[in-house]
């Protein structure tokens, strides 16, 4: 095991002696490791050691701080719900939730939530409803969260109108010379910057609440039981903090309904499954029974949107020279970029039926 880890992995109070690390998952932000320890005995341990990536999460005790409450939350929800697992922080020898390092690197550790799966793509209408069952049970659960106001750990994460203006600026200052190549795809934004406000809008004329969401609901921040298929767990709670459930239903449709791995180099793999699209709004709209109706008639928007502005997001980020998202070779954020304006194409000639499919779910359930 690396010495960094096994220094790091000293400061907490874990059961037994670290015996291997092995870095877990493909998420694109914090740098997450599987570990296993032992005691003497031979009873074996498993955590999930992550680095918080201060350069995105730039106040990281915050995010601690909201991770705390938002676990102390569910968890007295437990008798409730028994079928969820909820995360466990385990804290350092000195009680704190997370630690420091000399060189500033924060780090935290949680049980390992084990014989569960994850998937970055699914195909499975079944899936695809559990999964939004699961993060609508989320906000169901975090509703009632008692005051003050969680913190924003990424202040206007989900506002689409900044995003398209920190895009207009890194093609302005196009510190990389990268802007003629992505000419067409800024063209393509540009040619909807006219939508960008439109949830915002609702939200400031009151029309929207806000609520408590996850903000980050891709299909792998879910956790599966393999036998039953339920989604049992929602995890990478570091964007939990002030929203709209549309953002989260967005996202979750963005990682579902295509039929093709989000970085997938050819966009002509890329297709909209309008079938999954179903399934995801069946299982919304099943537990979200908070929904007001204005959220019921932009569930379709939403679904357009953040392809959208995550397609944004990628191209901003290969514009300003792929600080943000982790990448594994040159032009990954062009792909994933082209993935999600491909996904956006297809939902905009879907556009009716879309609107058919989520009318047919509201009947479903009396709304
Ligand atoms: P990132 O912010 O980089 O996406 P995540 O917190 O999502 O990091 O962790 C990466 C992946 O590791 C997740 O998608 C999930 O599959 C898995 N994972 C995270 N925490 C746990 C846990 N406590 N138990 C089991 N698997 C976990
Ligand atoms: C990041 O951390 P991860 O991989 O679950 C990102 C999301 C993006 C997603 C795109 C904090 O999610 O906002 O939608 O990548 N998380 C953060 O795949 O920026
Ligand atoms: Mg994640």
């Amino acid at each position: 095991m690396e010495k960094k880890i096994e220094e790091i992995l000293a400061s907490f109070a874990v059961k037994g002696t670290p015996v291997e690390a092995k870095p877990y998952g493909s998420g694109h932000i914090n740098d997450t490791y599987r570990v296993t320890t032992e005691e003497p005995d031979g009873t074996r341990h498993l955590y999930t050691l992550q680095r918080i990536n201060h350069a995105v999460f730039r106040k990281p005790q915050q995010v601690m701080d909201n991770i705390e409450r938002t676990l102390a939350h569910l968890g007295s929800k437990a008798a409730q719900y028994p079928d969820v697992k909820v995360l466990s922080l385990v804290h350092t020898r000195e009680q704190r939730n997370c630690m420091r390092t000399f060189s500033g690197k924060w780090w935290r550790l949680y049980d390992f939530i084990d014989g569960v799966e994850s998937y970055d793509n699914v195909r499975d209408p079944d899936i695809a409803f559990e999964a939004a069952r699961g993060f609508a049970q989320f906000q169901n659960m975090m509703a009632d969260l008692p005051a003050p106001r969680l913190y924003e750990t990424i202040p206007y994460f989900h506002h689409t109108p900044m995003r398209y203006a920190t895009l207009e600026e890194a093609a302005y200052q196009d510190i990389r010379n990268r802007a003629d190549e992505v000419a067409e795809e800024l063209e393509f934004v540009r040619q909807r910057r006219h939508l960008v406000a439109h949830l915002l809008n609702r939200y400031l004329r009151g029309q929207i609440p806000e609520r408590i969401t996850h903000n980050d609901t891709k299909i792998n921040n879910a956790l599966f039981d393999p036998t039953t298929k339920r989604c049992v767990a929602v995890v990478d709670l570091d964007t939990v903090m002030p929203g709209l459930a549309l953002y989260d239903f967005g996202d979750l449709c963005r990682t579902t309904c295509s039929t093709a791995d989000e970085s997938e180099p050819d966009p002509d793999n890329v297709h909209f499954d309008i079938s999954m699209f179903e399934a995801v709004t069946a299982g919304y709209l099943d537990t979200a029974r908070f929904l007001v109706p204005a959220e019921i008639q932009e569930l379709a928007f939403s679904a357009w949107l953040l392809p959208f502005m995550v397609g944004i997001r990628f191209l901003t980020d290969y514009l300003q020279g792929d600080t943000y998202f982790k990448t594994h070779y040159p032009k990954q954020n062009v792909d994933r970029c082209h993935t999600q304006f491909r996904l956006v194409q297809c939902m905009e000639d879907a556009r009716e039926e879309m609107q058919a499919v989520v009318q047919r779910c509201a009947r479903a359930v009396g709304r």
